[in-house]
């Protein structure tokens, strides 16, 4: 295991590596931009380096001030959580170059699983499903009309840089078609330098659920089962929950060794999601693999006791998988919900601002991961997530009941936050019965 790490990243993710880091003794090596300086989680980091201005390009995203704040910290890893750069496969490489430690995968398999279109093409290979479509890229017009023939309208024009929505266009019929290719062919140019497009089907109404990974570097592949985060709204994820409540026994172990049979045929270690959208017949098919910690991996740590950051920590130090496959049991039920400091009743927009009173929920099964306090000020630079509420209850209706017992207790008095909206959801019959899709919360409240 390491003696020491630094990690590239702020607030809540930062905090929860930080007790990561203290519970395995290994030391823990803070950064910060100016906007963040003396924030109090700070102060639970072994050293804090500042790396500059507010600004997230000037500071969590300079590659050179963060390599050198590892450099004179004396860190053998860089953890660099979620955003920032922890899909940047050029920082991966320089982390390599300056032998420090990628708590991560290896920038090979980052960059190969970073184009959209080479993963669907390695997922064919590993036969995992994917939505009928192009057989690559998109190279002209009559190409795509053909293809679009085939498979039938609507169809999906989607850039292989893209990811997370990014890039997207649908089009209806042969007209709109040349319209979409071109705009999301300018879109991802202009976004990711790469205006490569390829095509699929689109599926309607689709559930959006990810198989939680993870690799050592001993050949050792696991799954620990599924999430469901179909409530979100733009691509921003409100609601999660393990397990996925819809899911047949017999597709959520089909879903998860497809998972699996992806992560190994990318070569990929370190903790990882595999993210599938699943139809209204059952029938999924893979879209991307999240090569990173993501927000959502606290429900995941509830149904199956595994902590996650420590695993990251154990591949990437070269250690063996504490646990097989058989030791992964899935109990109970977990929800998160994303508290974010935004107005729901004004078009979810961001009110940053100071935390004038606060009071957090406990109990049983009652977990909140944030960074957040009375007196902290919510940067107008960065995300605007304060925290994350998370339940775990033995059944899913469970679950709801102690959401919204916590949700009632939390007091966030000085800001705008999502608590409200989160409420209005939990309540909502077709949530209770898990009758929902991606479109559920723009439908049911835009
Ligand atoms: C799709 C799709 C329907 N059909 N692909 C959006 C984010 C990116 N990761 C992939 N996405 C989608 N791909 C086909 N062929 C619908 C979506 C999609 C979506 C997927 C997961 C979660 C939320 C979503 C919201 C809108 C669209």
């Amino acid at each position: 295991m390491y003696k020491r790490i630094l990690i590239a990243n702020r607030g809540e993710i930062a905090l929860r590596i930080i007790r990561a880091c203290r519970e395995l003794g290994v030391e823990s090596v803070a950064i910060y931009s100016e906007a963040d300086r003396g924030s109090h989680y700070l102060d639970l980091a072994d050293e804090a380096f500042c790396v500059g201005p507010a600004k997230s390009s000037e500071s969590y995203l300079k590659i050179d001030r963060v390599i050198s704040a590892a450099e004179v910290g004396n860190a053998q890893a860089i953890h660099p959580g979620y955003g920032f750069l922890a899909e940047n496969a050029h920082f991966n490489e320089i982390c390599r170059s300056c032998e420090i430690d990628f708590i991560g995968p290896s920038p090979e398999a980052m960059t190969m699983l970073g184009d959209k279109n080479e993963a669907r093409k390695l997922a064919r290979q590993a036969e995992v499903p994917v939505v009928p479509g192009s057989d690559g890229l998109i190279e002209d017009e009559d190409t795509a009309t053909e293809v679009a023939k085939e498979i039938g309208y609507p169809v999906l024009v989607k850039a292989s840089a893209g990811g997370g929505g990014k890039g997207m266009r649908v089009a209806e019929n042969e007209a709109s078609l040349k319209q979409s290719l071109q705009q999301a062919r300018r879109e991802a140019e202009a976004a990711f330098g790469d205006g490569s497009v390829y095509l699929e089907k689109y599926v309607e109404h689709p559930r959006h659920v990810e198989v939680q990974v993870a690799a050592d570097q001993h050949g050792n592949v696991v799954h620990l089962w599924e999430r469901d985060c179909s409530v979100q709204r733009r691509h921003q994820k409100l609601i999660e929950e393990s397990p996925a409540a819809h899911l047949e026994q017999e597709t959520r172990e089909e879903i998860c060794a497809a998972a699996v049979r992806m992560i190994r045929a990318a070569n990929y270690t370190n903790v990882g999601t595999v993210e599938f959208i699943v139809d209204k017949e059952g029938s999924f098919y893979f879209i991307e693999v999240n090569a990173r910690i993501q927000v959502e991996h606290p429900v995941t740590e509830m149904v199956t006791g595994i902590d996650l950051i420590k695993t990251q920590l154990r591949i990437a130090s070269g250690e063996e998988l504490p646990f097989r496959q058989e030791d992964i049991k899935c109990e109970g039920a977990s929800l998160e919900c994303r508290i974010n400091a935004e107005d729901p009743s004004r078009n979810f927009q961001p009110c940053p601002g100071h935390i004038e009173q606060m009071f957090v929920p406990g109990g049983l099964g009652v977990r909140f991961d944030s960074h957040a306090h009375a007196g902290y000020t919510v940067s107008p630079f960065y995300d605007s997530m304060v925290g994350k509420l998370i339940v775990h209850q033995p059944t899913r209706d469970e679950a709801i009941a102690c959401m919204l017992r916590a949700l009632g207790e939390l007091q966030i008095e000085g800001i705008a936050t999502t608590c409200s909206r989160h409420e209005e959801i939990l309540r909502h019959a077709a949530f209770a019965e898990s009758r929902i899709d991606t479109t559920f919360v723009e439908r049911t409240w835009d």
